[in-house]
């Protein structure tokens, strides 16, 4: 199939790397984002984000002019909607984002094109972004092809996971879900699986939701072992022995803008149904404040003993290992709970951060030295390199040492 031209609503962590990746298969491609800062940086080669690889991607595929990047759209052959799916207070998904794009683009659709969204969204979303399609275009019912299509890659991989991960693609018939698999096979090496449009964006939210209850029977486990004095990572690293037992690592809490999220999608639309989703996403809420007071009880327990407050240094602040995103961050949470009861003797460390606008950041190896007690709150690799000390106090949230949380 040959396409004049591919429009992608959206240039963030998804939408510019796989505008790239489609750029990079020789197809021309047109690029939309309301942040003008965006535009301009991405018109020059540049990026806004950083991803391994995507910088020279992005680079030649503007170089070549196979990539420009405006702030509306123009006639094109297939139209990805690729923007952001936050939350209201009340954790109400909002698609405003979603609708806007869609109304955006509704002037340029012409008979034959393909219209894909790829935000994560509750389930319904693509039959009520179809009704909107055919009530600004009338002439175009059933006349389009319109498909939902989640993806699934992992940040500091998404390259490779673009090209390389199965796909979902949920048609809201046969006809388009043929049309968004022709699509998706111009750049995907993984195999595309073909559903509905619903299935395919209750997919998405599956997949995540089931990550956040994995992740909080580990956190509950941690709770238990924590009161049972028994060595939580041991205990996991024994159960998963196992030939059918797989469970994952306690945390400090639950990060990112995905998991952290997606299960909301679900309690949101089906409050009576989704109990151990809401109930994980609560239990993974409470580990932080829990990490929170351990810390801060640690602190109290040292100025009995020794007379004076202690020196406290917060290990990590990204969401993850060995990443610099902040977004969402169980640690970020924890660092400004602590702040609040103690600021003079608290040194904050991130190894992936040069600064922060809110927290002085220490140099991981120095501040490690001078604690009397120290919160590890993300497993970053370079922690790894520290040597256990008896003489401190050594709160292990994050399985550096798989040590006991004292
Ligand atoms: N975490 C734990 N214990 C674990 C694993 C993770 O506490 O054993 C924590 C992490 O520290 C982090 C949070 O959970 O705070 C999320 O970590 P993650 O490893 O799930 O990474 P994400 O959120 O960047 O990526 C997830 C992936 N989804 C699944 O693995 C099902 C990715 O494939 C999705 O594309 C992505 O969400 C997304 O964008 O939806």
């Amino acid at each position: 199939m040959n396409y004049n031209q591919i429009c992608f609503m959206g240039l963030g962590y998804i939408g510019l790397p796989t505008a790239a990746i489609v750029a990079s298969k020789g197809i021309k491609v047109l690029g939309v984002d309301i942040n003008e800062k965006v535009v301009s940086t991405i018109n020059k080669g540049n990026i806004h984000f950083e991803e391994p690889g995507l910088a020279k991607l992005v680079n030649s595929s503007v170089l070549q002019k196979r990539l420009r990047v405006t702030n509306k759209p123009e006639p094109s052959d297939v139209y990805l909607i690729v923007v952001p799916t936050p939350f209201k207070d009340n954790h109400e998904p909002d698609i405003s984002f979603v609708k806007a794009a869609t109304k955006a683009v509704a002037p340029y659709l012409k008979a034959g094109d393909l219209f894909i969204i790829e935000s994560t969204s509750p389930v319904g979303t693509t039959d009520r972004m179809t009704s909107l399609l055919y009530l600004e275009r009338p002439d175009l019912k059933e006349k389009i092809y319109i498909a939902y299509c989640p993806e699934r890659v992992l940040p500091g991989n998404i390259l490779y996971e673009l090209e390389y991960n199965d796909r979902v693609i949920g048609g809201i018939d046969e006809k388009s879900s043929q049309k968004a698999r022709e699509f998706y096979s111009t750049f995907v090496s993984g195999e595309l699986h073909i559903t509905n449009a619903r299935t395919a964006e209750m997919c998405k939210l599956t997949e995540n939701s089931s990550r956040d209850v994995q992740i909080a029977f580990a956190n509950e486990l941690s709770l238990i072992c924590d009161k049972a004095k028994i060595n939580v990572w041991e205990l996991i690293e024994l159960a998963n022995k196992h030939p059918r037992v797989n469970i994952l690592q306690p945390g400090c809490g639950v990060g990112g803008h995905c998991i952290a999220v997606d299960p909301y999608f679900l309690t949101a639309d089906f409050p009576m149904e989704s109990q151990i989703i809401s109930k994980a996403r609560e239990l993974n809420n409470y580990k932080s404040f829990w990490c929170a007071e351990k810390i801060r009880n640690a602190m109290l327990d040292f100025q009995v003993k020794h007379g004076k407050k202690p020196k406290v240094a917060i290990m990590g602040l990204a969401f993850k290992p060995n990443i610099d995103d902040l977004r969402e961050s169980p640690a970020k949470y924890i660092a400004q709970k602590v702040m609040q009861s103690e600021q003079n003797t608290l040194m904050i460390i991130e190894p992936n951060l040069k600064e922060h606008s809110v927290f002085r950041l220490t140099e991981y190896r120095n501040a490690y030295e001078k604690a009397d007690i120290v919160a590890f709150l993300v497993a970053h690799d370079e922690f790894k390199s520290l040597e256990f000390r008896q003489d401190k106090t050594i709160l292990d949230f994050a399985g550096v040492f798989k040590q006991n949380i004292i």
